[in-house]
């Protein structure tokens, strides 16, 4: 977004920086906007009213002031606003984007020009399913090694579980081969496990 040049008559812009929520139970997310003007920003006119956080489900919720950092530009000020989980901690059924909004008439430079309505920002719920992946590591595990799996140096190891020696004749006498049956190969899961 274009900050460096704004002219005597806009008012301040806004950008939103929020981090990835990844733990499930958190309870709220934290988020600093930060405003620019070519003037001055009203530190007075930042408060609780100043944004709404769009869910995912097109909803929107309050968000509050926690802090104004103090800056030594007047033209610059960083706010910090806590938006509370919904329904109070943060699940997987809270995953999706989030989009901060920036209200008209809220946020305004020391001139009394206020900043324009408008998303100034999002940030990210993702959650990961636990069940899933205990199972995808468990899936990754090696197994010990029994005597029927010994056709691993064959490189059919992603096919270990369906291989089987067998005895053929060989010019030096018999020879095991490893043999993979897939009779009962179920494609989703190898799709997953590859
Ligand atoms: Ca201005
Ligand atoms: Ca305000």
């Amino acid at each position: 977004m274009e900050l460096a040049r704004l002219f005597s008559s806009a008012g301040p812009v806004a950008v939103a920086h929020a981090r990835r929520i990844t733990q499930a139970g958190t309870t709220a997310c934290r988020f600093t906007v930060t405003y620019r003007d070519d003037g001055q920003v009203d530190r007075s006119t930042i408060d609780s009213d100043d944004l709404r956080v769009v869910l995912p489900d097109g909803s929107t919720r309050k968000v509050r002031l926690v802090d104004i950092a103090t800056t030594s530009d007047s033209g610059i000020r960083v706010a910090t606003y806590r938006f509370p989980a919904p329904g109070g901690t943060f699940d997987r059924s809270d995953n999706g984007v989030y989009t901060i909004r920036l209200r008209g008439h809220e946020v305004a430079d020391t001139k009394g020009h206020f900043a324009a309505p408008r998303a100034i920002g999002t940030f990210t719920v993702r959650i990961a399913k636990l069940a899933q992946s205990t199972q995808t590591a468990q899936g990754r595990q090696s197994r010990p090694v029994s005597g029927r799996e010994a056709a691993k140096p064959l490189g059919l190891l992603p096919f270990e579980k369906h291989t089987q020696l067998r005895s053929v004749p060989g010019r030096d006498g018999p020879a095991l081969i490893g043999v993979i049956d897939d009779s009962d190969r179920d494609p989703a899961r190898y799709d997953q496990g590859a």
